[in-house]
Parts: C-alpha cells; structure tokens; sequence
C-alpha cells in the first residue's frame, strides 16, 4: 500500500456532514497528545494535513481526509485531556459513538497509546467500544524514540494487559519524528 495523494475533506460537526460516498474509513482514535494528527502526517508524508498541537483538548471534530482519492482516514476527537469540563467530556463521547456506531463504511479503527504510559480507563473503553461494535482494532503505540527498547518491550506487555488484548493481537511501533513503523502499520490497515 503506498499513500501517494491526500487531500482534506470536511471537519464535521455533525453525522448529517460526514460523507456518504460509501468509501470505506479507516479511523483514528486516541488520548489527546498521543500523536495522532503527527501520525497522520506522517503515513500521509505531509507535514500540515492533520494540525498538530502541543495545547491538547481543542478538537471536537470528526476531520475526514481521501486517501489515493479512494478511501477516507477518519480524525477522530482526542479524549483525556484533563483541563476540560464535564460537559464537554460528555459532548467528546457523544461525538465518538455517533460516529462509531452503525458507520458501515468503517472497517478498522486505529488506537494510539503513547508508549510511555499506562493506557488510561478511557483507552481501555474505547478498545471495548471498537470490539463491541464489531470493528478490527489496531493499537499503535506511538512516540518510541523517546524511550530504549527495552522500556519498549516492558511497557508493551503492560499495554496488551491493561487494554485486555488477546495474546495473538499485536502492538504496533511508531515514531513520527525517527518515521518508524510506516511500513508496518500500512501493511496492518489494508
Ligand atoms: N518525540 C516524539 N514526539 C512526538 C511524536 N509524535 C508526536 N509527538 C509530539 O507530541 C505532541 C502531540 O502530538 P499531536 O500529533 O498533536 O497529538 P494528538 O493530540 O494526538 O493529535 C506534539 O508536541 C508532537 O510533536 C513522536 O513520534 N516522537
Ligand atoms: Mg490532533
């Protein structure tokens, strides 16, 4: 699979805006911060495509992108971010799920975990939502320049327990900054 064009469709507010083409959808789901829009960027090789930010939390759009004018990577909100408030936390998981459920066009959803830390009680809900829904999850544990590989294999095994994965299901590696694991993660999605 080679990326050769990506071009920005709509920032959607709502269900009623999100395309009907019948393209299928990849989606891109994660803790704010955990590297999402770089991540996109990087498989995309565009540096501007999805924005990235280091003031996390600012996002409640479902931001949809064609791929090869064939297909469509789904920006979805990042959740976590501690500084918001109830409502809008309630708001995020309103977006999520009506994107989520019943979206026929969705075939796999891509669930980034920073690979230093422990995935949080919302990473792990959203791996069951992506399961419940019957979508295939692929987790990507993101930003592994930043620690050895041993801490890699340690806090991946930490990752596939908390999140409950099963033994055969595997992690994936990613760097956007060292460009590590575009192949495999490609590969992965298609
Ligand atoms: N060292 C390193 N930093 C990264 C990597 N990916 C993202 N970042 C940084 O992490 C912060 C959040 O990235 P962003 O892509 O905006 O995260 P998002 O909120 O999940 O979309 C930014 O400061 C990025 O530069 C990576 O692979 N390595
Ligand atoms: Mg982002």
């Amino acid at each position: 699979m080679e990326i050769k064009k990506a071009d920005f469709v709509i920032s959607a507010v709502k269900p009623e805006q999100y395309p009907d083409d019948k393209r299928l959808e990849i989606a891109f789901v994660g803790r704010s911060n955990a590297g999402k829009s770089s991540l996109i960027n990087t498989l995309t090789n565009r540096k501007k495509l999805a924005k990235t930010s280091s003031t996390p939390g600012k996002t409640r759009l479902v931001n949809f992108f064609i791929i090869n004018d064939d297909f469509y990577f789904v920006d979805l909100p990042g959740y976590g971010y501690a500084k918001v408030s109830k409502a809008e936390k309630s708001n995020w998981s309103k977006v999520i799920e009506s994107y989520l459920v019943d979206r026929e066009p969705l075939r796999k959803v891509v669930l980034l975990v920073d690979c230093r830390h422990k995935p949080t009680q919302d990473d792990v809900s959203m791996y069951k939502w992506i399961k419940h829904y019957s979508y295939e999850p692929i987790v990507v544990a993101t930003k592994i320049d930043k620690i050895s590989n041993n801490e890699i294999s340690k806090n991946l095994k930490v990752i596939k327990e908390t999140l409950g994965m099963d033994s055969g299901e595997k992690i994936m590696k990613f760097s956007s900054l060292k460009k590590r694991g575009i192949e495999e993660l490609l590969e992965a999605m298609f």
